[in-house]
C-alpha cells in the first residue's frame, strides 16, 4: 500500500479537527472528558464532514474520539436549554444521507446520541472493550436522534427493545452478535479509523445506510413488552414511550422519526425527565467537597470492629473492593458469628454472579482475618468501629484505639446518631477521628456518609470519600449533629407519619400512600424491617431532653412493650408469615386504644394528604439540615435521599422536589398544618426568604 499523502490535522473548531491522508479524510473528536454531543462537537462534525463531502479527492471518512471514549451521548447540562442548531437529530440525518461513506470507531462507551452518531455512519467497528448502549430512559427520556428507529433495523425489536427500556449497555461483541456494529477489531482509534476509511474507499469494507433498511415487525415482543413495563414500572412514564418509539420504527423512516420525536418531546416536557437527571447529576457533584484536592491517605489494610449485621456489612463491602480486612468482636462467639454473616455476604455475591467461587475463597483464606482483642489493628490504616449506640462503649473502644493504633491510621465511627466530636476528644487524635456512616445492608447500599468533626483533618476527609470511590459507593459530606444529614431529618418526617397516625391514618394507608409516590418502602415497612426495638432505644435515650412542647405518639412503645419488634419477631405494625406481610389486627387495637385514651375522634386522611404531610415534613427539616450547615448544598441532601433511603429516583430528592413545589406553597402548606401544631410544624427562615423575594434550591447548589 502506497503511504497516502497526509496534511497536517486541521482545527474546525475547539473541539473537531481534520486530518487528511490521500483519498480518506479521519475528523476526531475531542472534547474531554467524554466527548459529550455538545453544540460545538455537532456543529465541528457537520462543518468538517460537509467540508470534505465537497472534496472531490476524499472517497471516504474515519471518525473517532480522541481521549477515553468516543461520544458518550448529548450534553446532558444543556437539557431544558434552548436547542441550538444543528440538532443531533439532524446531524443523524446529515450524516446518513453523506454520499461520502463514513466509518466510525467505537471506544470506550458510545451511548445515547452518541451511538446514535455512530448508527447513523455507513459501518461501524469497535474495540473489543468497547460498550454501547442507549440509556436515556435512566435519564427519562428516549433515544431522540433515530436510535428508537435505527437499532430495530439493525438488531431486530427484540433486542431493541431489551437495550433501549433497560438503558443497560452491552458490550461489542453483543453489539457485533445483534448486528450493531459490523465489526470488533483491537487498534488505537486513529489507526483503525484510517484502516476502515481505506477499506471503504477500496471497496473491501461494505457500507450502507442504516435507514434505507426495513425492521422486520415483532407485534408479540411489543406486548409482551407492554404488559412486563406496567407491571414493573407503573410509576415510570418513559419506558412505555420507548416501545411506543420502537414500534414505529417499521414505518418508513421519515415518519417513524416524526413519531420518535413527537415522544421524545413528551418526555423532555415530563418533570420525571428533570427528576432523574437531577439525580445523575446528583451522584457526581457530591464528590466537589472543599478537601478535593487533599492526597487520600493510602488505605490497604481495614480494621472493623464489631461482627453484627452493620460490622460485618462494612467488612463484607471492603472485602468485595478488594482490602484485607481484620474484624475484631468482644468474644469468640461474636466474631464466629461475625465470620459466618461474612461468609453468607459473600455467598450472596457468588449466587448473584458479582463474585466468583474462587475469589471467595481465596477471600476468606488471604484477606479476612479476626480477633478478641483491639491489638490485632494495629497495622490497620482505617478502623471503622460500628458497635452498638452507646456512647460510653464507643469512648471506651476509642481510648483503646488510641493506644493501639498506628500513627496516622483513620479512626472512624459508624454511629448513626451519636457526637463524633465526643467519641474524637477521648483520643489524643482528633484530627484521625472521623464518622464513615454506612447504610444496611452495608455491602449493598450506595450511600456512605462522611462525617466531619471540628478537629478532622482535611486528608482524612478526602480518605473517606476515596474509600467510597473504591467500594463504588456515593460519598456525600455531613457535619455533626443528631442524625447528620439522612437520619436527623428521618427522624423529623416521621414524627408527622405518627402524628396522622394518631388522628386517623392507619399504618398501611400511610404506607400505600408513601409507596404510591415512589419510595421503595412506607415508613412503617421501614420501621418493621429496621426493627421497633431500634426506634424504641431511640425514643427512651430522647425521652429526658424531649421539649415539653413536643407531641409524643407513644403508639411504637406500646407495640415493642408486647415484645413485638418487626420482622424479626414476625410481628410488628404487620405480622409476617409464609403469606407475606398484612395490617397486624393487634397493633391497629393499641393505634385506638391510644387514640381514645388521647380523646382523639379518629379522621380520614386522603393519599394526597399524606403525601403532601410527609413531603413538606421532610422538607422543612432538610432545609434546617442545610441552614445549619450540616450539608454543604441542597443536592448533597438529595443524594443522601436519593441512595440511601429509597426516595423515588425520578423525584430527584427532596430539595429537587421542594423546587417543583415552590417555596410560597410550602409556607402555605407549613402555616395550614401549624393552625394544628405550631410548635412542630415551622417555616424554616430559609424558605420564608425564598417565598418572600424568589429563588429556588437549585440555584444554592452552583454558590
Ligand atoms: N453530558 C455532559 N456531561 C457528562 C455526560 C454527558 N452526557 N456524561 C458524563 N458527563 C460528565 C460527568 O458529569 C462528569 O463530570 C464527567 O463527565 C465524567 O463522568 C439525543 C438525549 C460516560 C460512562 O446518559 O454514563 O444522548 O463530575 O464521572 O465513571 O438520544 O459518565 O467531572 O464534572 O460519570 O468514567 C445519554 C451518561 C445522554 C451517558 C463515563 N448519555 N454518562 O463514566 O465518569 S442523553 C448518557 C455516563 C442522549 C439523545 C439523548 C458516564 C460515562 P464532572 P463520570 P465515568
Amino acid at each position: 500500500m502506497d503511504t497516502p499523502v497526509q496534511s497536517a490535522a486541521s482545527k474546525v473548531n475547539d473541539v473537531v479537527s481534520v486530518e487528511k491522508l490521500g483519498n480518506v479524510a479521519l475528523v476526531a473528536l475531542n472534547n474531554p472528558p467524554v466527548n459529550a454531543a455538545s453544540q460545538a462537537l455537532r456543529q465541528g462534525i457537520h462543518q468538517a464532514v460537509s467540508d470534505l463531502q465537497k472534496d472531490p479527492g476524499i472517497k471516504a471518512i474515519g471518525l473517532f474520539g480522541e481521549g477515553r471514549t468516543f461520544i458518550a451521548g448529548a450534553d446532558i447540562r444543556e437539557f431544558g436549554k434552548p436547542p441550538q442548531d444543528p440538532w443531533l437529530p439532524d446531524l443523524c440525518n446529515f450524516l446518513e444521507n453523506s454520499e461520502t461513506p463514513i466509518v466510525c470507531i467505537i471506544h470506550g462507551t458510545a451511548l445515547g446520541g452518541g451511538l446514535e452518531v455512530a448508527l447513523s455512519c455507513h459501518a461501524r467497528i469497535a474495540v473489543p472493550s468497547a460498550k454501547v448502549g442507549l440509556p436515556e430512559v435512566t435519564l427519562g427520556i428516549l433515544p431522540g436522534a433515530g436510535g428508537t428507529q435505527r437499532a430495530p433495523r439493525l438488531a431486530g425489536v427484540a433486542a431493541s427493545l431489551d437495550m433501549i427500556t433497560s438503558g443497560k449497555p452491552v458490550s461489542a461483541q453483543k453489539a457485533l452478535e445483534s448486528g450493531l456494529v459490523d465489526a470488533v477489531e483491537e487498534g488505537a482509534p486513529r489507526d483503525l479509523a484510517l484502516k476502515a476509511a481505506q477499506a471503504l474507499a477500496d471497496g473491501t469494507l461494505s457500507h450502507r445506510k442504516t435507514g434505507e433498511l426495513e425492521t422486520a415487525a415483532d407485534q408479540q415482543a411489543i406486548e409482551a413488552y407492554r404488559k412486563k413495563l406496567q407491571k414493573t414500572q407503573p410509576l415510570l412514564f418513559s419506558p412505555h414511550k420507548c416501545v411506543d418509539a420502537i414500534a414505529a420504527s417499521t414505518l418508513p423512516l421519515v415518519e417513524g422519526l416524526k413519531k420518535e420525536r413527537s415522544l421524545f418531546q413528551d418526555c423532555m416536557e415530563s418533570p420525571q425527565r428533570a427528576g432523574l437527571i437531577h439525580a445523575f447529576l446528583a451522584e457526581r457533584a457530591v464528590s466537589k467537597i472543599p478537601e478535593a484536592k487533599e492526597t487520600p491517605r493510602q488505605i490497604a489494610k481495614i480494621g472493623v470492629i464489631g461482627g453484627g449485621t452493620m460490622g460485618s456489612g462494612i467488612a463484607t463491602a471492603c472485602l468485595l473492593a478488594g482490602f484485607d480486612v481484620t474484624l475484631t468482636e468482644r468474644d469468640q462467639g461474636g466474631l464466629d458469628r461475625g465470620l459466618a454473616t461474612i461468609a453468607k455476604n459473600l455467598e450472596g455475591a457468588v449466587k448473584r454472579g458479582k463474585l466468583a467461587a474462587d475469589k471467595r475463597d481465596q477471600i476468606l483464606s488471604s484477606n479476612l482475618s479476626s480477633a478478641v482483642e483491639l491489638g490485632a489493628l494495629s497495622e490497620a490504616d482505617l478502623i471503622i468501629e460500628a458497635v452498638f449506640e452507646e456512647m460510653d462503649v464507643k469512648r471506651s473502644i476509642f481510648t483503646e484505639l488510641d493506644k493501639v493504633a498506628k500513627p496516622g491510621a483513620v479512626l472512624a465511627s459508624n454511629t448513626s446518631y451519636l457526637d463524633i466530636n465526643e467519641i474524637a476528644a477521648v483520643t489524643s487524635r482528633p484530627q484521625d477521628v472521623i464518622g464513615l456512616h454506612f447504610f444496611s445492608p452495608a455491602h449493598v447500599m450506595r450511600l456512605l456518609e462522611v462525617v466531619v468533626a471540628d478537629k478532622t483533618a482535611p486528608d482524612a476527609v478526602a480518605t473517606g470519600f476515596a474509600l467510597a470511590k473504591k467500594l463504588k459507593k456515593v460519598a456525600v459530606r455531613a457535619g455533626v449533629c443528631d442524625g447528620f444529614i439522612g437520619n436527623r431529618i428521618l427522624s423529623f418526617y416521621k414524627k408527622a407519619a405518627d402524628y396522622m397516625m394518631m388522628d386517623g391514618a392507619s399504618p398501611e394507608e400511610v404506607d400505600n400512600a408513601i409507596t404510591d409516590f415512589g419510595f421503595a418502602m412506607g415508613p412503617y415497612q421501614v420501621y418493621d424491617l429496621a426493627g421497633l426495638d431500634i426506634s424504641w432505644a431511640t425514643n427512651k435515650r430522647r425521652a429526658a431532653t424531649r421539649p415539653a412542647e413536643e407531641r409524643y405518639i407513644p403508639i411504637l412503645d406500646r407495640i415493642c412493650e408486647q415484645g413485638w419488634f418487626g420482622r424479626k419477631t414476625g410481628k410488628g405494625f404487620y405480622i409476617y408469615d409464609e403469606t407475606g406481610a398484612r395490617p397486624n389486627p393487634d397493633a391497629l387495637k393499641i393505634i385506638d386504644e391510644e387514640r381514645a385514651k388521647a380523646g382523639i375522634t379518629p379522621r380520614k386522611f386522603t393519599a394526597e394528604e399524606i403525601v403532601n404531610r410527609f413531603m413538606t415534613a421532610m422538607i422543612s427539616e432538610a432545609i434546617r439540615v442545610l441552614e445549619d450547615g450540616i450539608a454543604l448544598r441542597p443536592i448533597d441532601i438529595d443524594a443522601v435521599y436519593l441512595f440511601g433511603y429509597g426516595f423515588p429516583r425520578f423525584r430527584g430528592g427532596p430539595m429537587h422536589t421542594a423546587d417543583q413545589i415552590g417555596a410560597a406553597e410550602l409556607v402555605k402548606r407549613i402555616e395550614a398544618f401549624a393552625e394544628e401544631d405550631s410548635y412542630y410544624w415551622q417555616v424554616p427562615a430559609l424558605l420564608r426568604q425564598m417565598a418572600e423575594t424568589g429563588g429556588t434550591f437549585a440555584e444554592k447548589n452552583n454558590g
